[in-house]
């Protein structure tokens, strides 16, 4: 865990918002618990290192640094930082991540990346398309379908926008879904020990 992350000690499940800088990160986790906790930028690359936010004592929404930022090309791993890294593979409270594209750009080559990367380690993905405020109803079809088929997803992308208000619910619906998953897998991990079987 990165220093001073101040990483929670307790069992709740969390769920972590990855995805470039600028893309609306902390505007959506403000918009999710409806406090103005998350940093919100007005220059990209304002947020560093991991925030935690409870929500309702019932789950941890965590803040990442974006990448893509940095002007140098290097590889999502060596600009993010091994530890985000390890946080977003090896967490075994971690019970999916967010993972937001702006409406207007699509998958860039390190979202592709950051895609692969939570694949690989077969963590839950809910991608989620941001700003959506900014077009119209045609370029959101389009680029959900883009999306979509780009990254192998199950059904088109959630589009919100913490502007109009609209997809807050669905997006709710979405993480209520992954943490239940989560909340299951854990209990069934916790009772699998060998000291429950003697
Ligand atoms: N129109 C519109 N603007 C948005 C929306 N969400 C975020 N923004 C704006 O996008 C900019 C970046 O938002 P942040 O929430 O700071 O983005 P971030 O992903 O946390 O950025 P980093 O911390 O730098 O990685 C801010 O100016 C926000 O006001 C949205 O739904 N609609
Ligand atoms: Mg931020």
């Amino acid at each position: 865990m990165p220093k001073g992350a101040d990483a929670p000690r307790d069992q709740l499940p969390q769920v972590a918002v990855a995805g470039r800088s600028n893309v609306g990160k902390s505007s959506l986790i403000n918009w999710i618990l409806r406090q103005p906790l998350a940093r919100v930028a007005k220059e990209p690359g304002r947020t560093r290192g991991l925030g935690f936010f409870l929500v309702n004592r019932r789950f941890y929404v965590v803040d990442l640094p974006g990448y893509g930022f940095a002007r140098v090309s290097q590889q999502l791993r060596a600009e993010w930082g091994r530890e985000i890294h390890r946080f977003l593979v090896d967490s075994d409270r971690l019970a999916g991540v967010v993972c937001l594209l702006d409406i207007r750009i699509g998958p860039t080559p390190l979202d592709q990346e950051l895609q692969r990367m939570l694949v690989d380690a077969g963590r839950e993905r809910l991608v989620v398309l941001t700003k959506a405020d900014k077009v119209g109803r045609s370029a959101r079809a389009a680029m959900q379908r883009t999306v979509q088929n780009d990254l192998g997803l199950p059904k088109p992308p959630l589009a919100v926008s913490v502007k109009s208000g609209e997809g807050r619910k669905e997006l709710l619906a979405e993480l209520s879904r992954l943490l239940a998953m989560q909340t299951e897998k854990q209990r069934s991990d916790g009772d699998g020990t060998e000291e429950a079987d003697q």
